[in-house]
């Protein structure tokens, strides 16, 4: 019998200061560092039969970078971008190339921040949003993006 063809992985690309996570600010970013959120999102992939490329970078460019790798290379986008979530062109630009679906992911709600962090300029690129729910936010995209990739291979 033929093989089902394995889904390319889901990208997790985080934005600047997320390696941080853990280490400081924990009543607001919570207690996870970056590196257990991978895991988790490693495992909960797995659960769906996907895996994931999980990257981090404090660069705007480097982002962009994994963006357009991504574009041929996944199946899917989750992003947190971090502060250039509310200011980058670039990383807005480079999402709207892409036709796998976007997911955007704060840990954080920033609509119930300070201002400047109302908007984003990711969220007009992405597929759907989750705010608010500390490192669950994570899994709960990986959630999202397993049901919209069977979806769409199905
Ligand atoms: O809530 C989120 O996930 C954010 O993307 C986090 C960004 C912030 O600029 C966005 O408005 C919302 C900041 C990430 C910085 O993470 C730190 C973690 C620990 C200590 C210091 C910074």
């Amino acid at each position: 019998m033929a093989k089902k063809p394995t889904a390319p992985p889901i990208y997790v690309l985080n934005g600047p200061n997320l390696n941080l996570l853990g280490l400081r600010e924990p009543e607001i970013y919570g207690r996870t560092t970056l590196e257990e959120i991978g895991k988790m999102v490693a495992d909960r992939a797995k659960t769906h039969g996907l895996s994931v490329v999980f990257r981090q970078s404090n660069h705007e460019g480097q982002l962009v970078d994994w963006i357009q790798e991504a574009r041929t290379k996944s199946a899917a986008i989750l992003i947190n971008g971090g502060a250039y979530s509310h200011t980058s062109l670039a990383i807005h630009d480079a999402l709207r190339a892409v036709d796998v679906p976007v997911i955007e992911v704060h840990l954080s709600n920033p609509q119930a921040r300070e201002e400047f962090r109302h908007h984003s300029r990711i969220s007009p690129v992405a597929k759907g949003v989750i705010v608010g729910f500390g490192a669950q936010g994570y899994l709960l995209a990986v959630d999202a993006a397993a049901s919209l990739v069977k979806r769409i291979g199905a």
